[in-house]
């Protein structure tokens, strides 16, 4: 196959790209909808033909094969020696994903089945008041933004998330809590996270300090791939909720790490989540490229990124619940595409994954947007609206909603001189690009649709820059290195500053 850049449709690209107007004399008007979610995205820098391109190329990289590989359970984590299957998680019953001889429908099915049941007995029940979630990175960001987003449908007990080494999280945390009314949920792949061991054996404890041995049982349960490591901890083998290595931590929302989402909004919730993800990977697999979702947000992505210099991308939901979105997506996107070596260990010679930051709006207008408008760079960005109230403030929805739409205008067409009354401070270049994506509202089904929407955009660009988008090889010398500073002591004079009294 050709190198990316030695692609006709790449040069192609940076010909269009020369040739097009500027994006504010742009008239397009480009929308999609899909079961509640609708994507305007006109305001971009782009034409049909532009679009036609960013789809070829996309072909002559092989994307629809590589989605299949992903769907029917081929080892596309290479560097893993893993498959990726996430998807099978959200499929309904009757699917049938075959992996390695056997229909891991089965056992996700069994899995949700306890984790109906256990949630199910804990929302019923009145002696658990409390339930910390300890965790991090894939086995914190997905289930704290979902308990967020959802807020307004929790009614369960309250589910705290405990993530940071840092003691202060968990002793905060704990502060408040009684041990008798409190059940730890320990979510980790691997059970051997420092973070999470950590967390996990202060929490116990805590525990201890008022209660039994014996009492471990009804307090704590194990979200994780690794059974030995969780009955040395001393959770009994029913007390632990499995899953498997084809599961990437990042992608384990689904799984049974998200039972914290099952105990904050109840079961039946939880299954509207995965089935709405479950409709954005019909969409993905079975769309033309061209009136694909997730493929032209990945496709737009690519086209900024590697044609335009755009080194930042900005998530701007116009939603307080959705205000770990930005970090979700943080993860998501910048540890599965912040790479620059192929899936067959080559130097890339062109711009990959871009910076990607945000912040519920209109927050952010009070702080960052100075920069989106006015500084040197063009940042790409996406703005998430909600249509319907989800707290029943009419007036504050409207202004919510008329901030949002305001912006996307203003970055598209900007202030000229004799607009800004020859004040060239208050000069706005415009021609900043942006994609409006709106819910109908923000219900389980729609988010799982969103979730899933940015996990296929990842998928699609990690696809063109040839990228494993399932390892996270980058985070690992910083471990090592911590691991050694513990192990042998200071190394450096910082070091010293630092860790000696
Ligand atoms: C995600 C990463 C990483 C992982 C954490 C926690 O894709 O792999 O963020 O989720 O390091 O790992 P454990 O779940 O094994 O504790």
């Amino acid at each position: 196959m050709a190198l990316l850049t030695q692609k006709p449709q790449w040069e192609n690209l940076k010909r269009l790209k020369e040739e097009l107007p500027e994006l504010k004399k742009l008239k397009n008007d480009l929308t999609l909808e899909h079961k509640g979610l609708y994507l305007d995205y006109s305001k971009n820098a782009i034409s049909h033909q532009v679009i036609a391109e960013l789809v070829a190329l996309a072909k002559s990289c092989e994307l629809e094969q590589w989605r299949d590989k992903m769907f029917t359970g081929e080892k596309i984590n290479n560097t893993e020696d893993r498959a990726v299957l996430h998807t099978a998680l959200r499929a309904p019953r009757e699917a049938v994903v075959n992996f390695q001889g056997e229909n891991v429908m089965l056992f996700i099915h069994n899995t949700l089945k306890r984790m109906n049941a256990a949630s199910g007995a804990l929302r019923v029940q009145e002696n658990i008041t409390d339930i910390v979630n300890i965790g991090i990175g894939g086995s914190d960001l997905g289930p704290y933004m979902v308990c967020e987003a959802l807020k307004h449908y929790a009614s369960g007990p309250q589910v705290h998330f405990v993530s940071n080494v840092d003691g202060a999280h968990i002793n905060e945390t704990l502060k408040g809590l009684n041990p008798k009314t409190t059940l730890f949920l320990i979510a980790s792949k691997t059970f051997t996270t420092q973070e999470t061991m950590t967390n996990a054996h202060t929490a116990r404890a805590w525990f201890l300090k008022s209660m039994q041995e014996s009492d471990i049982a009804n307090h704590f349960m194990a979200l994780s791939t690794n059974l030995d490591a969780v009955t040395d901890f001393g959770i009994a083998r029913e007390n632990m909720f499995p899953f498997k290595d084809w599961v990437g931590g990042r992608y384990s929302l689904w799984s049974s790490i998200g039972l914290s989402i099952c105990m904050a909004i109840g079961f039946d919730k939880f299954e509207e989540l995965l089935a709405g993800a479950h409709a954005m990977d019909m969409h993905f697999k079975t769309a033309p490229l061209d009136h694909n979702m997730p493929v032209l947000l990945g496709l737009l992505g690519v086209w900024y990124r590697n044609f335009w210099n755009a080194e930042a991308h900005a998530i701007l939901p116009y939603a307080q619940n959705l205000h770990r979105f930005p970090a979700f997506l943080q993860q998501m996107d910048m540890e599965s595409n912040g790479k620059t070596v192929t899936r067959y260990g080559k130097k890339t010679d062109y711009d990959t994954g871009p910076i990607i930051f945000g912040e519920a709006g209109t927050n952010g207008q009070h702080a960052f947007y100075q920069l989106i408008h006015q500084g040197s760079s063009m940042i790409p960005a996406d703005f998430i609206l909600v249509k319907k109230p989800y707290n029943g403030n009419h007036d504050h929805h409207k202004k919510l909603l008329a901030n949002g739409l305001a912006q996307t205008d203003a970055l598209m067409h900007g202030q000229t001189l004799s607009q800004a009354n020859g004040d060239p401070h208050r000069v706005f270049n415009g021609n900043v690009p942006t994609n409006t994506i709106v819910l109908d509202e923000l219900t389980p089904f729609n988010l799982g649709q969103l979730i899933a929407l940015y996990e296929h955009k990842v998928f699609v660009q990690g696809t063109i820059w040839d990228l494993n988008s399932f390892d996270q090889p980058g985070v690992e010398l910083g471990k090592t290195l911590a691991n050694k500073i513990l192990n042998d002591g200071p190394q450096t004079k910082l070091h010293k500053y630092v860790l000696e009294d």
